[in-house]
């Protein structure tokens, strides 16, 4: 399999870490949705990242579909999954894994705004807006894991904190302005800790290529 995109986006690198803690072996091409338009168009004409290129040549997009593959497979091969089997754990997981993607969304809203829209045509009241759904979405995702701390260790992180890892790393990375760190105690823990697991390392936030360890 090979996972298209760059490891700045969280939903790749969501992808990224998943794909090896769920045992599925991959290769890492970096390639920008920007500044290698007709690269990524030549693999995959709508030009989304994540793109997953499967072993029959295959090619699927979106994160949460590619993961829904992946799960499939890895429950084919392995029976390792990252998601809770139980009802009651699901709706959870699902819940928090909804709040982290609204995160990266918002967050990739406000980038797209100062970066990709003319400065005078800047519209500040969709960035008030966006910003308000992404503090809504770190609250909520802080007053859980507050309640309920998850566990941070490669055999047992689920996707919900992995995501909500990944979304605050890029958060902070990208707009720490927009979300004050101090507010978010919780999360600040899951991220260190998180960005510890040797998944996580080798799928740093950034215009690095993960690398097999084979
Ligand atoms: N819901 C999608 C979001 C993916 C997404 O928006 N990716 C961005 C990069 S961070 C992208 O492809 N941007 C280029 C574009 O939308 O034209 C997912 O989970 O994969």
């Amino acid at each position: 399999m090979q996972l298209i995109g760059m490891l700045d986006s969280p939903f790749v690198r969501r992808v990224a870490i998943s794909l090896q803690l769920l045992d599925l072996p991959f290769d890492h091409q970096s390639v920008s949705v920007f500044r290698t338009f007709d690269q990524f168009r030549g693999i995959n004409p709508v030009v989304k990242a994540p793109t997953l290129v499967c072993d029959d040549g295959e090619v699927l997009m979106d994160s949460s579909l590619i993961l829904e593959y992946a799960e499939a497979l890895s429950a084919a091969v392995s029976g390792r999954s990252l998601v809770p089997s139980d009802i009651p754990g699901l709706q959870r997981s699902l819940r928090l894994t909804g709040l982290a993607l609204a995160a990266c969304e918002k967050s990739v809203q406000i980038i797209y705004e100062h970066e990709l829209r003319p400065a005078e045509k800047l519209h500040q009241p969709w960035l008030a807006r966006v910003s308000g759904q992404l503090l809504a979405a770190y609250d909520a995702l802080e007053a859980a894991f507050e309640k309920q701390p998850p566990v941070v260790t490669s055999a047992g992180i689920d996707q919900a904190a992995l995501s909500a890892a990944v979304a605050w790393r890029f958060t902070q990375q990208m707009v720490p302005d927009v979300v004050p760190a101090a507010r978010y105690p919780a999360l600040q823990a899951l991220s260190a800790a998180a960005e510890r697991l040797p998944e996580f390392a080798a799928a740093p936030h950034g215009d690095g290529v993960y690398r097999r360890a084979d």
